[in-house]
């Protein structure tokens, strides 16, 4: 089984209400050895009120009792998905040299000033146009930024299409999206495979079993896991699935961070 989830949410985040604790508690029901708490920062997010950021110190200081209170029945780490924007210039990599966060996830969820999720992003432009546009700017994240781990959910966008129709990513985007993958290898950048797609009904995870495939065959190991679990009923989404799809993929291992270095976990544990 999978032993470790690496993306989640707590209601530091803006679009989560449940507890740290709860969270933490669903965790080791679950029988999780690792549990991430990783909650959303996104500097700059649109909008008139700050919103997708929190409260760093209390952040640490909630955290590190919870992970003093459990220790023992889960090991804890402090996490966080930084949301990542080129114009943020050195303002990221300053917030994760001040703090000891033990994993960063870097996430393209702003584009143009505008979140995908919101329909207001595909106003004015093709549904080819709002796709290529984002793995633009996800390229020129991942080119830029020096201050994260793994790249979140790389076909997040697919989630958000206003057809819900299945995109063939490698047909329509293959050269940008191998440049993505590339991009990530020569930075030694882990990829996440992250369930939450499968809680979207794409029937996949994000991203798309062809981008997992590809990254391996360019020769990437290190894939992350985590289910972007906002409530206690979403934590490991279906990782019961992972061990033989990830297999099938061509992995045998998958990646936990401790200290912001990778550990390798086999799959077939
Ligand atoms: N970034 C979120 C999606 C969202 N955007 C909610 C705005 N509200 C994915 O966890
Ligand atoms: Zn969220
Ligand atoms: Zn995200
Ligand atoms: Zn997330």
């Amino acid at each position: 089984m999978i032993l470790a989830d690496t993306h989640t949410h707590t209601a530091f985040s803006t679009d989560s209400t449940s507890s740290p604790r709860s969270q933490i508690r669903q965790a080791i029901r679950l029988g999780l050895q690792d549990f991430y708490i990783t909650d959303h920062y996104d500097m700059d997010f649109p909008g008139e009120e700050p919103s997708f950021v929190f409260d760093i110190p209390e952040y640490f200081r909630t955290l590190e009792a919870l992970k003093e209170e459990y220790r023992g029945q889960i090991c804890l780490h402090i996490g966080i998905e930084l949301g990542l924007q080129p114009h943020l210039g050195k303002r990221p990599e300053e917030l994760t040299a001040s703090w000891p966060f033990e994993f960063v996830i870097g996430s393209t969820h702003v584009v143009d000033q505008m979140d995908p999720y919101f329909p207001v992003y595909w106003d004015g432009k093709t549904e080819q146009q709002g796709l290529h546009r984002y793995f633009e700017d996800m390229l020129e994240n991942i080119r830029s930024f020096d201050c994260f781990d793994s790249c979140g959910h790389l076909d997040y966008i697919v989630r958000y299409l206003p057809s819900g129709r299945k995109v063939n990513l490698f047909a329509e985007f293959g050269d940008i999206i191998d440049e993505i993958l590339r991009t990530l290898i020569d930075r030694d950048i882990a990829l996440e495979c992250n369930t939450a797609g499968f809680k979207y009904g794409l029937g996949h995870p994000n991203p798309h079993e062809d981008v997992l495939i590809r990254y391996r065959e360019l020769g990437g190991e290190l894939l992350t896991i985590g289910s972007d679990g906002h409530a206690p009923e979403h934590l490991a989404y279906d990782f019961s699935l992972l061990p033989e799809l990830l297999k099938k993929l061509g992995y045998r291992y998958y990646t936990i961070y401790k200290d912001r270095r990778p550990v390798f976990l086999n799959l077939n544990e």
